[in-house]
């Protein structure tokens, strides 16, 4: 039976571990291919040897790459372009979280935040417009978080970029319209990865939740949009 996302191109950045990986797994178990972004070679590689393992070999092609390095983006869309021909999805998910008080945030941390969180998205996302809109089909999903619908101490860095990354998204997809491609902002709660150093509770997502979330919106019929989707873990009701 053909998977949801059969014979689609994505591009994954973020890949290498947590949310990303979750996605990566899920669209190659979908049938899709996918160029999976991260700076951590050897982890990309095991991933692909696993993939390779459980028969989806050549279907996911590891990029070691730093996403906010200058032309990485465009070089990544050039190649992914000779390899398959075609992107359908790109899935902006690269992240980092620093959290500490704005009296005491390191300005090294703030520009870390703003440049893989907010400008990244920017760049991936330019690179792989021209062919979307040439082809007048395409997907690009911010992997974005309910920082950026809300506010918390010792968020301001990372808030402010997932705001700002939430305002990227909804301009692009008005901008878009017109060719029909479409833009969904995904906003996670907490999930259990490694992310921001915070140990998350015991009921918080798993990645293969929010990978769950990011099939059904990519694999939605094309005349639906979802625009911004939050996902957030059931809290037990002895917990609240
Ligand atoms: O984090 P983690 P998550 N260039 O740390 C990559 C959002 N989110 O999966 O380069 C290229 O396990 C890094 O790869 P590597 C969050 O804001 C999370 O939880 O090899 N890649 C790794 O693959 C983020 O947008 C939670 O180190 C870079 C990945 O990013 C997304 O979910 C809650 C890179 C990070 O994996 C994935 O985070 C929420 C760079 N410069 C939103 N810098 C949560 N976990 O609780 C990092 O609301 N990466």
């Amino acid at each position: 039976m053909p998977g949801r996302l059969q014979d689609k191109v994505a591009i994954v950045t973020g890949a290498s571990r947590g949310i990303g990986e979750a996605i990566s797994r899920v669209f190659v178990a979908e049938g899709a291919r996918v160029v999976g972004v991260a700076r951590s070679a050897g982890a990309l590689e095991a991933l692909a040897r696993d993939l390779a393992a459980a028969g989806a070999g050549g279907r996911f092609v590891p990029r070691v790459a730093d996403v906010t390095s200058p032309g990485a983006a465009k070089e990544a869309v050039r190649e992914t372009l000779e390899r398959w021909g075609r992107i359908d999805i790109l899935v902006n998910n690269a992240g980092v979280g620093h959290f500490a008080p704005v009296a005491d945030l390191a300005e090294a941390a703030w520009d870390e935040m703003m440049a893989v969180n907010l400008k990244a998205p920017f760049l991936w996302s330019q690179a792989v417009l021209p062919h979307m809109m040439e082809r007048r089909d395409g997907h690009i999903i911010m992997i974005s978080s309910v920082a950026g619908t809300t506010t918390f101490v010792n968020g301001a860095g990372y808030c402010a970029s997932k705001w700002g990354l939430m305002a990227l998204a909804d301009t692009l997809r008005q901008e878009v319209r017109p060719y029909e491609l479409r833009v969904t902002a995904v906003c996670p709660g907490s999930v259990q990865t490694h992310f921001g150093g915070t140990p998350p509770r015991d009921y918080s997502l798993r990645p293969e939740d929010v990978a769950h979330t990011v099939l059904e919106v990519a694999a939605a019929p094309r005349r639906v949009v979802y625009g911004t989707v939050i996902v957030r873990p059931l809290v037990p009701a002895d917990r609240q």
